[in-house]
Parts: structure tokens; C-alpha cells; sequence
């Protein structure tokens, strides 16, 4: 209870922020997005992973702010790096399964993409499979998130139950490889034949495929040699503040 309330005044008292892991082109090294993850550092509490405050504020429904407030800074920072001369193609930001619940987002989404200034193309919302199978109407609020021009990607693919013929109808563009298929490549051949099989289910159906939490070179090759021409993950970087993906990224390499 304590934790709710204090969450409930984390974003007006400023103690929300984003950082932003990069997405590359495993081939070229080049950065083609980042993905926004929220942080919440309280004075008393310290650093609060958000695995532990997503679903307090999803159950006390409060993640519809906390929804709104990143969708807003995500879309800002876009337009702050492009004016400190880094073009980041995409930014990535996380829906939850409850923001679909009281009705379509999508005039929200617009409202932050105009606020900012920025393109809805360069937007890519993702969202879980849990969304797509346990919400009444995500059908038809994905379809108008697509309507705006919005990108989406279907994340942790392969953990949760949604059937290939769902995928089929869905306006997806992308799907991102859970982590846990990519972290014991190459030790484990179950796990590659599941991120070999997703690669080409995305290539079937003429979507992008990203795996999730590359942490070594190995992965990487393995991954490319298979089809999946993006990641995310330690061996590009950990989630970072503004200023160090600028740093990073912003510079000549
Ligand atoms: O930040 P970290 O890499 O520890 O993320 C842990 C989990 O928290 C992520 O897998 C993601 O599901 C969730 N998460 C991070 N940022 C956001 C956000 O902005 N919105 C939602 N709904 N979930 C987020
Ligand atoms: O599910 P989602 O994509 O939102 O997950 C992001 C989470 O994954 C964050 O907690 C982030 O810190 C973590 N993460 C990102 N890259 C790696 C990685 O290479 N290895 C591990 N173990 N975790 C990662
Ligand atoms: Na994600």
C-alpha cells in the first residue's frame, strides 16, 4: 500500500525516467532503434526495478499515466536527439495488457506523436501476445494503432499462446524473439531450432525479426546466418540514459 501511494506521486515528484537500450543491424553494426524502459528511482526506496512496480501499477490502475507519461517522454527524446544531430530510426515503447482494457489508445498515441513533433512511423509500440489473446477488442485497437501509422511488434514472441492464424490477421510488422530462447545459443539445440523457426515463420509472413537479449558474438553469427538481421541485448548495450546513447551513438564511429 505504502509502494502504491508513493508510485501513484513518482511522476509528478520527477522520479520516473527512461532509459533506452539500442537495437542494431547485426551485419553493419548500425543502430536502427531503441527501446524505452521505464525506471523509477524513489529517495527512500532507491532504484525500484520495474518488474516489481509494472504490476503494482498495472493492479492499481496506474499504468495508464505511467503508460501515457512514457509514450510522451519517448516521443520528446526522439525529437531531442534528432536536434543533437542523432537520427535514431525507431523508438520502441512497451504497451501493457491493461492500457488496452477502457477502450482504443490510438487517439492518445497521436496526441503524444503531435505533441512531440514527431512521425508515427517512427513509432513501434510492442506489445505481448497476452495482449492480443486476452483482450476482447485488441483486434480492433491494433487496427487503429495501424490506422495512425504506428509501427507494432509482438514482444517475448514464442512465450505466450497466440495461434499462427491470429498472427496471420494481425497489422504486425515485427516480431521480437523472446530471451530466453537466445540465451543458451549455441549451447542448447532446442533453443536454436525455436529461434531458427521463428526467424522463418517472420520471413513466411513477411515480418522483421529481432531476438532480445544477445549477450555474445556467437549469438549474433548464429542469428545472422539464419535470417534474423536484428538485436538487442548486453553485447550492444545495457538500457542507458539520453545522454550516454548521444555518446554512443551520436558520434562519428
Ligand atoms: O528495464 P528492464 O529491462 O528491467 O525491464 C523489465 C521489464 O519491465 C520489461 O521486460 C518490460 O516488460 C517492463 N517494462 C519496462 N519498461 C516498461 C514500460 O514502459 N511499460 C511497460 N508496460 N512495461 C515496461
Ligand atoms: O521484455 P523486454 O524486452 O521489455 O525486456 C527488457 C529487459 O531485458 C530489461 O530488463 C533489460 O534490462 C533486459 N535485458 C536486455 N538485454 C539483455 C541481455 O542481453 N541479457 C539479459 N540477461 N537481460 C537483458
Ligand atoms: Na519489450
Amino acid at each position: 500500500l505504502r509502494l502504491e501511494a508513493m508510485l501513484r506521486r513518482a511522476i509528478e515528484k520527477q522520479e520516473v525516467f527512461l532509459h533506452y537500450q539500442p537495437q542494431v543491424d547485426i551485419d553493419s553494426g548500425r543502430l536502427v532503434g531503441v527501446e524505452a524502459l521505464v525506471r523509477w528511482h524513489n529517495p527512500e526506496l532507491g532504484l525500484v526495478p520495474p518488474a516489481r512496480f509494472v504490476p503494482v501499477a498495472e493492479d492499481m490502475g496506474f499504468i495508464g499515466q505511467l503508460g501515457q507519461w512514457v509514450l510522451a517522454q519517448a516521443c520528446r527524446q526522439m525529437v531531442c536527439w534528432d536536434e543533437a544531430g542523432l537520427h535514431v530510426p525507431k523508438m520502441a515503447v512497451n504497451l501493457s495488457v491493461r492500457q488496452f482494457e477502457r477502450g482504443s489508445i490510438a487517439p492518445l498515441v497521436a496526441g503524444a506523436l503531435r505533441e512531440a513533433g514527431l512521425d508515427a512511423g517512427r513509432l513501434q509500440l510492442e506489445v505481448t501476445e497476452s495482449v492480443i489473446m486476452n483482450t476482447g477488442d485488441a483486434l480492433e485497437y491494433i487496427n487503429d494503432l495501424r490506422a495512425i501509422g504506428v509501427g507494432l511488434a509482438i514482444d517475448d514472441f514464442g512465450t505466450g499462446y497466440s495461434s499462427l492464424a491470429y498472427l496471420k490477421q494481425l497489422p504486425v510488422q515485427t516480431l521480437k524473439i523472446d530471451r530466453s530462447f537466445i540465451k543458451d545459443i549455441p549451447a542448447d539445440a532446442d533453443d536454436e531450432a525455436i529461434a531458427v523457426a521463428i526467424i522463418q515463420l517472420g520471413k513466411s509472413l513477411d515480418l522483421s525479426v529481432i531476438a532480445e537479449g544477445v549477450e555474445c558474438a556467437e549469438q549474433a553469427a548464429f542469428l545472422l546466418r539464419h535470417g534474423c538481421r536484428h538485436a538487442q541485448g548486453y553485447l550492444y548495450g545495457r538500457p542507458a540514459a539520453p545522454g550516454e546513447i548521444l555518446a554512443r551513438w551520436g558520434k562519428p564511429q
